[in-house]
């Protein structure tokens, strides 16, 4: 069975309640009105893991409606008490955090040392860091009594399932609102596991609602009237469709989009390091990483020696089954996914930049692509401007710091960046030229819930994260 764990006693696992799984409203896993289901499937292998009741406008108007009467509840307690049931929902994570990885890996995808390793820790950090802001808001400098802004519509991508529920829930319950919240349809699996989880915590019923479903549910929370704040995360497109169907409202929203990230090495950087940085920076989560290292932008004198050793390190990495500890490329997480990838990639040859990849063996079910390098890349490339989200690394040159700072921030896109050097002045000297939400420096991919994160330009809107991710709940 997909299911094969063993749910903690108090708690009913999501697999007692029905044989597919339930949207969860108002404390309950129920079936969509119209009676809908839709199948989530294994990227590695393609098997059926589940039916899932599939959420429309009725159902999201209904769950609104629990959350509303929830509100006023929920944002009447102290923040102490809403603390509690954080912490308590964090310490749960942690004790059923390899149940969590396993299905997370299942309908994703990705690695089990990645979801193990990376993604729970970081989930269970984030209600932690939350937990710990409930009780402390009219101290934080947001102005007297700040005040909750009431139903949170949530939508969020399947890249990393869980973690962008946690940076959606977390400050959203701390500074007293409640959730309605879809996740990815390719992706329900995880979400429905937490529904569980708020259940064993005893969250009061309707605090926390979660929809799985396609887009047109993702549209019906965004759109609906009694919804007073939008978090999404996911396609720009998708994100301007959702600007502008709040424009004209009294909505706040916040918005994390795409990205396609300059990963700068200079001549003095330490070069192993660098490559494990750039290896991380792009084929972490197969590359399917909002602010993935997608573009490696070389120093010209070093660009030889940096391409050996970047080639010998890709040779070693093994791409297979996800539930393997020892597989560090995973499935791509659907076959559409795959098929944008591949015809970026095929773009990216006609285009004439040299295409590499090391020898693996791919699997003959499942979504897969082996990592791939671009080099004689220019500007003008397709692969050097639209976000592949996959992994895929175009290879740039520069001579001087300002060219390196000068093709970083040539993209609509502004959400990370990475700087390898042994100097420090020059790190500051270049982050602080260059137009990106998060600049790493001598490292990549590094996340910690303290810190905000969010986008210039086309990479979004607002902050996630830290003391900034609460702003986007409150009202002062
Ligand atoms: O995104 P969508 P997709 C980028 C990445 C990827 C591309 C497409 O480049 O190749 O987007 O991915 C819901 N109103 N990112 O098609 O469609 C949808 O059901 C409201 C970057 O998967 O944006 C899902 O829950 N919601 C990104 C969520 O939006 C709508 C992560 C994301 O799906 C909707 C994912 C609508 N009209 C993709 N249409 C990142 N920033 O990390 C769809 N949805």
């Amino acid at each position: 069975s997909v299911f094969e764990y063993a749910p903690a006693p108090e708690s009913r696992s999501i697999v007692d309640i029905a044989p597919s799984y339930g949207l969860f409203i108002d404390g309950e896993f129920v079936e969509a009105a119209d009676g809908k289901v839709f199948k989530t499937v294994s990227p590695s292998t393609e098997e059926v893991l589940a039916e899932i009741a599939q959420a429309g406008e009725a159902d999201v108007d209904r769950a609104v409606k629990a959350a509303r009467k929830a509100f006023e509840k929920w944002s009447a307690l102290p923040g102490s008490e809403r603390a509690k049931y954080l912490f308590r929902i964090a310490r749960i994570i942690q004790e059923r955090s390899r149940e969590l990885a396993v299905l997370e890996t299942l309908d994703n995808g990705k690695p089990i040392k990645e979801t193990r390793d990376a993604d729970l820790p970081l989930v269970a950090a984030h209600f932690f860091y939350y937990a710990g802001w409930a009780d402390k808001l009219d101290h934080a400098g947001f102005g007297a009594d700040p005040r909750p802004l009431g139903v949170a519509g949530q939508v969020i991508p399947w890249n990393f399932p869980l973690l962008m529920l946690a940076w959606k829930i977390a400050p959203a319950l701390a500074t007293g609102n409640t959730v309605v919240l879809k996740p990815a349809e390719t992706t329900p699996l995880s979400a429905l596991f937490f529904a569980d989880i708020c259940r064993q915590a005893g969250l009061p019923k309707g605090v926390v609602n979660i929809l799985p479903g396609y887009g047109d549910a993702g549209a019906a929370v965004v759109a609906h009237p009694d919804v007073n704040k939008v978090a999404f995360t996911g396609s720009t497109a998708v994100g301007k469709e959702i600007a502008r169907t709040i424009a004209g409202t009294r909505k706040k929203v916040t918005l994390e989009l795409g990205g396609k990230g300059a990963n700068i090495v200079f001549d003095d950087a330490p070069i192993d390091q660098a490559v494990e940085g750039i290896v991380n920076g792009i084929f972490f989560n197969q590359g399917q990483v909002c602010c993935a290292g997608s573009r490696l932008l070389v120093q010209e004198s070093i660009q030889d020696e940096l391409l050996d050793s970047l080639k010998r390190r890709l040779s070693t990495l093994r791409l297979g089954d996800p539930l393997d500890k020892n597989t560090d490329i995973g499935a791509i997480n659907s076959e559409e996914q795959l098929t944008r990838i591949t015809s970026l990639v095929e773009q990216g040859e006609a285009e004439g930049a040299e295409r590499w990849s090391p020898v693996c063996d791919i699997p003959e079910s499942g979504y897969w692509f082996a990592p791939t390098l671009f080099t004689n890349v220019t500007q003008a490339h397709r692969i050097a401007r639209d976000e592949v989200f996959g992994p895929v690394l175009s290879v740039l040159t520069f001579r001087t710091p300002d060219e390196a700072v000068a093709k970083a921030n040539n993209t609509p896109y502004g959400l990370s960046a990475g700087i390898w050097t042994e100097k420090g002045s020059r790190i500051l000297a270049v982050a602080n030229k260059l137009r990106a939400g998060v600049v790493w420096s001598n490292t990549f991919n590094k996340f910690d819930p303290t810190s905000p994160f969010g986008g210039y330009k086309e990479s979004g809107f607002g902050r996630e994260g830290g003391r900034h991710g609460l702003e986007a709940y409150l009202d002062v």
